[in-house]
């Protein structure tokens, strides 16, 4: 049993009891053992062997008790007790929006529906708007609810969970005696939102030791294809890995080939058959069976007379003819990055002061940044009355006398778009406010008319100056609203407010296909982490890595501009 599948049984087993009407502290116990369990490197089967399960954080004696039998009987007698009584197919149901435990304990006892299945049927069939609390409006957002879980179904890795562990992978990787090089590809190296698993290319001239001594990492569960150049395995943890390993003096062409995209190598291929070589992922064979090796990436695209192309772009999206034609992008760096125009403190829902969070951003290298905590009315989040936000400029004043000049730290806010389309300061308020990011967090499955709407009555209004996190979406758990993207980059075009990327992993917002667009129609873009905490700024590289998808430049970013220019571009805009 994998880790994750451990994991599982706790998460299923808290989510049945919270079905059951347990009170929530009951159920903490198994999701914190579920968390550790999950975050574990080492199998917790082997653990257990040891007889340490304990030493994992979160497992006291009867959470240990219960992996126990699960490991030597092949059972949890506790689980199997539970799924008697409460049908596991409603813990599914959890997943959807606007299924809580409650509800699904209603439709199980008042309706017999026991899974997802039965539950859309009931939904389509209209009827679930006749229950208590119910009514045909909420019955159609849990038919919607129930389509959006089955399209994210889609088992794909976010990159936030996959760069740290590729790269954790390759730092062990390169200690191993005998390994020249060793570098992420595939999906992830073309930083796709989204990765089936993680591909990591090795150079060595000892394949078979190498295989081996990756083969015996703590982590890996499960082997689940091997041969002479590659291996596949599952992790613990649920990941999935493949691993080549080739020749030194044919690392070049393996990376071009692992890397893909696919499309791109065959666009690659064509091109150079036409030159009379034939390409592989071992090199290039000439016609009369000669080769021509290549060490190095940027090798194999000179063998045919093209300029390296970055990976981002390598999904046939025009970048092997812009090549051709020499007039690939220059695009954007995470050092081209000069400030930074979305974090929140302690003032809303953030988890640092404000000086933490300045400090932190002066310290990565950056000259300014934007402070923008939530405005009134999103609750949840602690957003700030007009009166508390008056009281942080003073805050934020004085702490930029502590600062000196070399770092400038503005006042903004993230202003809620509400649902009217108006926004939650008044126009005096947000005149007074530095930069003014605004963002939808409510109702954002209103109809595409509606919601487009609201959010060009946001751009329009003069204070407004970027616009955060555009669908809403976010990666695996929230559908994208509905929106006319072209209205709205015409409009953000044409009044000269910035579109955010926001770097989140789980956001990624605007995507790459929707950053190139914008560009094309005139927009510039800011790249934002939307940190909570200091760890939040690392987020930046998927940005970065989102944005060079979408074939964009440094000149294209607000960001990248010295803390002077920035200053002039505001002094504009007001
Ligand atoms: P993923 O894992 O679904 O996010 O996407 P990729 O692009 O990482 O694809 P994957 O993991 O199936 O294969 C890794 C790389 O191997 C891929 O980017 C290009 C290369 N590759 C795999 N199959 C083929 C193939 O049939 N032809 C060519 N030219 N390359 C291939
Ligand atoms: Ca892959
Ligand atoms: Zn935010």
């Amino acid at each position: 049993m994998n880790n994750q599948e451990v994991a599982q049984i706790f998460e299923n087993i808290a989510d049945m009891l919270s079905i059951k009407g347990e009170i929530i502290y009951k159920t903490l116990a198994y999701r914190r053992a579920a968390d550790s369990i999950r975050a574990q490197s080492r199998s917790v089967e082997d653990i257990w062997r040891d007889g340490k399960l304990k030493d994992i954080q979160g497992v006291g004696d009867a959470i240990a008790k219960k992996m126990d039998a699960l490991f030597s009987q092949g059972k949890m007698p506790f689980y199997e007790e539970l799924k008697a009584e409460v049908p596991v197919g409603l813990v599914e149901m959890l997943k959807v929006g606007d299924v809580g435990p409650k509800k699904a304990a209603m439709f199980w006892k008042e309706m017999g529906i026991t899974d997802l299945d039965a539950l859309e049927k009931a939904a389509d069939e209209g009827k679930l708007r006749d229950l208590d609390g119910m009514g045909p409006k909420s019955e159609a957002r849990i038919l919607e609810g129930i389509r959006a879980f089955r399209r994210r179904q889609t088992g794909r890795i976010s990159l936030g969970d996959a760069w740290p562990t590729a790269e954790d992978f390759l730092a062990r990787l390169r200690d191993i005696p005998g390994v020249e090089a060793a570098e992420a590809a595939g999906s992830l190296r073309r930083w796709r939102e989204t990765v089936g698993d993680l591909d990591l290319l090795v150079g060595s001239s000892h394949p078979d030791d190498v295989m081996q001594a990756f083969l015996d990492f703590p982590e890996i569960g499960r082997v689940l294809g091997q041969g002479e150049t590659k291996s596949s395995v599952e992790l613990n943890n649920g990941l999935r890995m493949q691993i080549w390993v080739h020749p030194p003096e044919r690392f070049g062409s393996a990376l071009q080939y692992a890397t893909g995209s696919k499309e791109h190598s065959v666009k690659l291929r064509e091109w150079a058959l036409k030159q009379g070589l034939s390409l592989s992922e071992h090199g290039f064979k000439r016609d009369d069976g000669t080769e021509i090796l290549c060490a190095e990436e940027a090798n194999v695209y000179a063998t045919v007379d093209l300029p390296w192309i970055p990976p981002e772009l390598r999904e046939d999206r025009g970048e092997v003819e812009a090549a051709k034609a020499g007039v690939l992008p220059d695009l954007v760096t995470l050092e081209d990055i000069r400030g930074e125009l979305h974090a929140h403190t302690d003032w809303s829902d953030g988890q640092l002061t404000l000086e933490e969070m300045a400090r932190g951003a002066q310290e990565s290298g950056l000259d300014y940044l934007l402070i923008t905590d939530h405005s009134q009315s999103l609750g949840v989040t602690n957003g700030l009355s007009e009166e508390r936000l008056r009281s942080q400029r003073q805050a934020i004043d004085k702490l930029q006398s502590k600062l000196g000049d070399s770092f400038r730290l503005y006042q903004g806010a993230e202003v809620e778009i509400l649902a009217d389309g108006t926004l939650d300061y008044p126009d005096d308020v947000l005149k007074g406010l530095d930069v003014v990011v605004a963002s939808l967090h409510t109702s954002l499955r209103q109809s595409r008319e509606k919601v487009t709407k609201r959010l060009l009555r946001a751009i329009r209004n003069q204070h407004v100056d970027v616009i955060g996190h555009l669908t809403g979406r976010l990666i695996g758990s929230r559908d994208a609203a509905d929106l006319d993207v072209e209205a709205i980059f015409r409009e953000a075009a044409e009044h000269g407010v910035i579109l955010e990327i926001n770097s989140n992993p789980e956001r990624l917002d605007l995507n790459d296909v929707h950053a190139r667009r914008a560009v094309e129609v005139g927009c510039k873009l800011a790249i934002n982490t939307d940190a909570h905490h200091l760890d939040h700024y690392a987020f930046r590289r998927y940005g970065i890595g989102t944005a060079r998808r979408g074939w964009v430049t440094a000149s294209d970013v607000i960001n990248t501009l010295s803390m002077k220019d920035f200053e002039a571009w505001r002094a504009a805009r007001n």
